[in-house]
């Protein structure tokens, strides 16, 4: 197997938390986005989408979405379960995952790469799309304040896939101008113990 990586970016950060939480090390090849490497056609023909992480297995398989790679090795590696063990939790995780990306990354993401210098020559950028998601992510910040209040972890009692999806969210919010917002200490809460965490470096 062999992992395409950029050691900058938020779902490649997703992959390396969840490799790390499983003690799991992968032969890796960063992939250059600054110099083009992504969009390489050797590249392209592993990822016609272009982007990282890209799980290559030895039969030749190409997995290239964060999820779904964390999804076959939770299968290859079910200790410790990082997708809930029994099938409510399961739903749950899945459920909170899913909120967490839509509710939460992308719109941190939508701010983030229509109002960065670095993404003004690689995309038609729209400022309104920037304040929305600007927006949209305090208030989904606020809302799973409420939530953290109620339990430990994004998805119950247990870390999972939906923490790392929402620790790597908040990540990118930090460096990009969404930061937690001052009234919620329990969202603040924790972030800071994920934070703690040995892998959150990964
Ligand atoms: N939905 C994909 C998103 C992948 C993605 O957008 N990756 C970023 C880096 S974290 C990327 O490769 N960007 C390249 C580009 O924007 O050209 C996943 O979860 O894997």
């Amino acid at each position: 197997m062999k992992l395409y990586d950029l050691k900058t970016g938020t779902s490649t950060r997703r992959v390396r938390i969840f490799l790390a939480e499983k003690g799991v090390k992968l032969p890796t090849v960063e992939v250059d986005m600054l110099k083009g490497e992504n969009k390489d056609p050797n590249y392209l023909a592993k990822n016609p989408m272009g982007t990282m992480p890209l799980l290559e297995l030895d039969d030749g398989t190409q997995l290239a979405e964060s999820v779904a790679i964390c999804r076959y090795v939770e299968e290859l590696h079910p200790e410790p379960p990082l997708f809930g063990t029994t099938p409510v939790e399961r739903a749950l995780v899945e459920m909170w995952n899913r909120r967490t990306e839509l509710e939460l990354l992308i719109p941190i993401m939508d701010h983030f790469v229509h109002s960065s210098a670095f993404y003004k020559e690689r995309l038609t950028q729209m400022a309104d799309v920037a304040r929305r998601g600007h927006t949209r992510a305090q208030d989904r910040m606020h809302w799973l304040d409420g939530e953290l209040a109620k339990r430990p972890f994004i998805a119950g009692d247990r870390y999972t896939i939906a923490d790392i999806t929402a620790q790597c969210a908040l990540i990118l919010g930090k460096n990009t101008g969404t930061p937690i917002p001052a009234d919620s200490p329990h969202l603040a809460r924790w972030f800071s113990e994920v934070s703690k965490r040995p892998t959150a470096r990964a």
